[in-house]
């Protein structure tokens, strides 16, 4: 089986956005791929946190993995800084990656500019694609699936990957008596067809978002059916009635019934022509019981998850034990040697 990787950083709870861009994809792609799903830690240390709540927020983030529906049988589940190759392989990254590169990437330029002080905005900020990089080549991972905010940091793990093949792939290979070739699978972005930019629920042209200042900007998996139906009603609406996808000049419209779509498990088709004449209180009011009715499983399987921590404990060091083999692999290039040495 081809191999996958993605990863959520342990920040806060998980959201409707991170679940409808990354979480329900890995859930359907675990059958088909060799999954690798990672909390990626050392990503969420690249702006100031509380190292003990970091801790909680790893465990929280492992435990709604299981409860959506990540399957430890079939996927390797784990924490990033279990598995230290991935810290050593963004080193040797980092050093042939164009400091450019990261430069003009979005996400750096707009953190770096929301400090207060810019003399405070630490390197980590500036390399975290690189890690990103690392965290996908060290699995040869052929997929990639992430909601659109990822997509240029995938575009940039492309252009390391094949940079490095081109600068060292065949020298290494040749060294070591081999015919030629890459060291690094050229990793492809998977999208979900709906919902790859959930927005915030108070702004529909921004992204829903664990760093955002306002909990009312969005849904949270753990939040209870009176916090869902308190923010649903707050949401931001437009004066029109009736409910449409696709229409630039009603982006909450668009965000809201994308959301109904998946939440009510119903076809793009019957969404919009059971709200098309709705009022924005009934629709909200549907909105609201369909997020809270879909949640709920997920919300009781991981009650039962985080009450035995032995089970979560386990899965974790499993998961690590799998990846730390696997990206054994990529970083000391064994498949190279065993082809060169014509055994593999
Ligand atoms: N709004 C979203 N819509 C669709 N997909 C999303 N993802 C995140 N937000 C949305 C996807 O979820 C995965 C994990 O992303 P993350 O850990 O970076 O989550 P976040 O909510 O984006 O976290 P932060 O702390 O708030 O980070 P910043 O400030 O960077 O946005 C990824 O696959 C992501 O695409």
């Amino acid at each position: 089986k081809a191999r996958l990787f993605s990863g959520v950083q342990p920040t806060g709870v998980m959201h409707l956005g991170n679940y409808l861009g990354a979480i329900k994809s890995w859930v359907k792609l675990q059958e088909l791929y060799d999954t690798f799903y990672c909390i990626v830690d050392m990503h969420a240390i690249t702006l100031q946190h509380e190292p003990k709540e970091l801790l909680e927020a790893t465990r929280r983030t492992a435990a709604l993995y299981l409860a959506c529906g990540v399957n430890p049988e079939v996927s390797s589940i784990f924490v990033q800084s279990h598995v230290p190759a991935h810290a050593e392989l963004a080193w040797l990254l980092s050093c042939v990656t164009p400091i450019g590169w990261l430069r003009r990437m979005t996400q750096f330029k707009e953190k770096s500019a929301r400090a207060s002080d810019a003399s405070e905005v630490g390197t980590g900020l500036l390399t975290y694609p690189v890690l990103m990089a690392a965290d996908i080549l060290l699995y040869q991972s052929e997929l990639v699936p992430v909601g659109h905010d990822q997509k240029a940091h995938i575009e940039l793990a492309r252009d390391i990957a094949e940079r490095t093949n081109r600068l060292y792939g065949n020298r290494q290979w040749k060294k070591l008596g081999g015919k030629g070739g890459k060291l690094f699978r050229i990793p492809d972005v998977f999208l979900p067809p709906v919902n790859a930019r959930v927005m915030s629920l108070q702004d529909g042209t921004s992204k829903m978002s664990k760093s955002a200042e306002s909990d009312m900007s969005r849904i949270n998996l753990l939040d209870d059916p009176k916090l869902v139906k308190s923010k649903i009603q707050k949401a931001k609406s437009d004066g029109q009635v009736g409910l449409e996808f696709d229409n630039p000049d009603r982006p909450e419209a668009n965000n809201l019934l994308g959301i109904y779509q998946t939440m009510s498990g119903i076809s793009k088709d019957a969404a919009q022509s059971e709200c098309k004449d709705l009022q924005w209180g009934e629709f909200k009011f549907r909105l609201a019981e369909a997020i809270s009715e879909h949640l709920r499983p997920i919300q009781d399987r991981y009650k039962i998850i985080m009450d035995d921590r032995t089970v979560l404990d386990q899965v974790l060091q499993n998961g690590a034990d799998v990846a730390a083999e696997t990206a054994a692999r990529t970083l000391f290039n064994e498949q190279a040697q065993r082809d060169a040495e014509g055994s593999g």
